[in-house]
């Protein structure tokens, strides 16, 4: 899969995609990750990409021309299944869309600044608008390195049986349940006897009835659905 993010601050987004499994995905060739400085497409000689909103009011909008320009010369290279716009009005991000998002090609994220962009470009270049949550950011990037990041995890190849995640909380409408590590004590705090007990049976039994009771105490909201 290769994940193309048009966005003003290309440079805020160097890092995430530089270290460990988002890394790894990408050097074994699973996904590829490519960032577009939305400013290389202006075509004004100020290198304009936001201008006055129409009607007046507070707050500067992204112009559709240099979107447009960037978004078909990527879609004259290659084909995309979706073309994402990054808003804090989208639809709430959870681990259904990811797992839904991780089976798609290819994608273009388009991250929002100001007051969003021209209403056009939305209607039509953009297939989905997607949230990372009910608070406002400072712009898109964050929340397309969240989405980038929750898609790159699930694909094929990506995580080791260890990290599988298919155990992942959320992953069956369930928050995981607590894990240990050694020591057995420390300091007089202990872990669970069951975990030390070898006994499998009890141990997924003991962890899918964790998994339950946290469920309800702190997501009682995935029970119902
Ligand atoms: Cl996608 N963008 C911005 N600017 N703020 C957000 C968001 C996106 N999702 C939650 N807050």
């Amino acid at each position: 899969m290769r994940i193309d993010i048009i966005t003003l601050l290309p440079r805020l987004l160097d890092s995430p995609f530089s270290h460990s499994i988002l890394k790894r995905a990408q050097d074994k060739g699973l996904a590829e990750v490519v960032v577009h400085d939305l400013r290389e497409f202006s075509t004004s000689k100020q290198r304009q990409l936001d201008d006055y909103a129409y009607g007046g009011g507070a707050g500067m909008v992204m112009m559709i021309e240099p979107i447009d320009l960037c978004i078909s010369k990527l879609k004259a290279e290659r084909d995309y299944d979706e073309v994402i716009y990054m808003t804090p009005d989208g639809e709430l991000l959870n681990q259904g869309i990811a797992n839904e998002l991780s089976l798609k090609g290819n994608l273009i994220l388009l991250c929002g600044h100001y007051k969003g962009v021209d209403e056009r470009v939305r209607e039509h270049f953009i297939t989905r608008e997607i949230s990372i949550g009910n608070y406002v950011l400072s712009g898109g990037e964050l929340a397309a390195a969240v989405v980038a990041d929750a898609i790159i995890r699930l694909l094929p190849g990506v995580l080791s049986d260890e990290t599988s995640a298919l155990t992942d909380s959320f992953q069956d409408d369930l928050v995981a349940p607590p894990v240990y590590t050694r020591p057995a004590e420390y300091k007089g705090m202990v872990v669970p006897e069951v975990l030390l007990s070898g006994h499998q049976a009890k141990i997924e039994e003991w962890r899918y009835e964790q998994s339950v009771a946290r469920t309800r105490a702190r997501r009682p909201g995935l029970l119902d659905e």
